[in-house]
């Protein structure tokens, strides 16, 4: 039977690990990260499982034979909220622990590493599922030009081999909403459809610095005019492609030199964008390739795109779907709904090798990515109680 006090009480645990206020600091790699990932593996060890990390820092609590993955991720955005992959992992805990307090069925949990892209998105399940290889990760630089190789050393000897996914017969992962939906209707499970697809570069304009009081307007080489100009033609040019659950994002912005009298000679950006359509997302990016060129050539500026990153639209497992469904009517009748997610999750990865499935309860204020997320305590009990109804453990 699950314990929801023993539930709440993990999951606040595991919100000390890198506490800020009522947020959480706990990027990969980082201490609090490592420190959060042995705590895990203690609380796996009591839960009857064998604990066991693999190269990249993916903690796995694995069952004896075949049985259900459930988990998500723990480590955090920069300025995290506590629920973000915490809440995923700590219901896979307490849903594994019942089960093997009551003999059975078999859980596994797994914490995947850097799902929050300190180097580049969902990294630690992408390299887990194949999806790319160890060395290729371990080339990608974070934002403070750390590679994840070094980051990685954290590890310190922890690592293991990798992980046989052959014993698992799917993957069901709980998450919080990170959006408005469910909170808005006051309801409080999402059974998801779909996981959208996104995409993902940086883009480097280079110019010509300058002094801010002798440069006339008409010779400069501003990069971050450049920039400017760039935004505001491709938000009128996509509209023509895009849909209202269309997203973009320039969420990382570098000014080079960053001085008030000083003209931007370089400027360096994250260009994002998330579809559920994959033909849409081609064409997304050829608005944005385009748009890009145009400008440059205009303003004379230099332009590099780095490779691009990117996930393609996966539909969630109609078998493991329809369990998550019964169970929600059973647990929260009439307050659930089925809906896509707007967020990405490991999930996606995970689908190249097993059936999944993901289910969300509601997030205050659809706030998520900030320190203010926050879930109710009643939500977050029924969101553990229908994942483990769906897993086959009495709630
Ligand atoms: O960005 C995302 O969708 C995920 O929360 N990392
Ligand atoms: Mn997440
Ligand atoms: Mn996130």
């Amino acid at each position: 039977m699950i314990d929801a006090s023993r539930f709440l009480s993990d999951l606040h645990h595991l919100r000390s690990f890198g506490a800020q206020g009522a947020g959480v600091i706990r990027p990969a790699y980082s201490p609090p990260d490592i420190a959060a990932r042995d705590w895990l593996a203690g609380r796996m060890r009591t839960a009857g499982l064998k604990v066991q990390f693999d190269a990249m820092g993916n903690l796995f609590g694995l069952a004896e034979g075949p049985s259900l993955l459930l988990g998500s991720h723990s480590d955090t955005q920069p300025t995290g909220g506590w629920l973000d992959g915490a809440l995923g992992v700590i219901a896979a805990l307490e849903i594994a622990r019942a089960a093997h307090e009551a003999g059975g069925p078999a859980i596994s949990v797994v914490s995947f590493q850097d799902e929050e892209g300190r180097f580049g998105g969902t990294t630690g399940s992408a390299v887990w599922t194949g999806l790319m290889t160890l060395a290729e990760a371990d080339a990608a630089v974070d934002t403070d030009g750390i590679t994840l190789a070094d980051a990685r050393r954290a590890l310190d000897g922890r690592a293991g081999p990798d992980v046989d996914p052959a014993p698992f017969t799917g993957f069901i992962e709980l998450h919080i909403e990170q959006g408005p939906s469910l909170d808005v209707a006051g309801e409080q499970i999402g059974v998801v459809t779909d996981i959208v697809g996104y995409r993902q570069t940086t883009v480097t304009l280079t110019g010509q610095q300058n002094h801010a009081g002798t440069t006339p307007m008409a010779l400069r080489r501003d990069t971050f005019q450049g920039l400017s100009a760039f935004n505001t033609r491709l938000n009128d040019r996509l509209r023509n492609v895009v849909t209202p659950q269309s997203v973009w994002t320039i969420g990382h912005v570098a000014v080079a030199p960053n001085a008030s009298s000083i003209v931007p000679g370089q400027v360096r950006f994250s260009m994002q964008w998330r579809d559920g359509n994959k033909d849409r997302l081609d064409r997304m990016q050829g608005v944005i390739e385009t748009t890009l060129a145009e400008v440059c050539a205009e303003m004379g500026l230099g332009l590099a795109m780095e490779p691009i990153l990117g996930l393609d639209p996966v539909a969630m497992d109609e078998g493991l779907r329809a369990r998550l469904a019964t169970a929600a009517e059973a647990v929260a009748p009439g307050r659930w709904r089925q809906m896509p997610s707007g967020a990405l999750h490991d999930a996606a990865n995970v689908a190249r090798l097993m059936p999944v499935a993901m289910l969300f309860v509601p997030s205050i204020g659809g706030i998520s990515h900030a320190f203010e997320e926050d879930t109710t305590e009643e939500d977050l009990i029924v969101g553990l109680k229908v994942l483990a109804r769906a897993a086959g453990v009495s709630a």
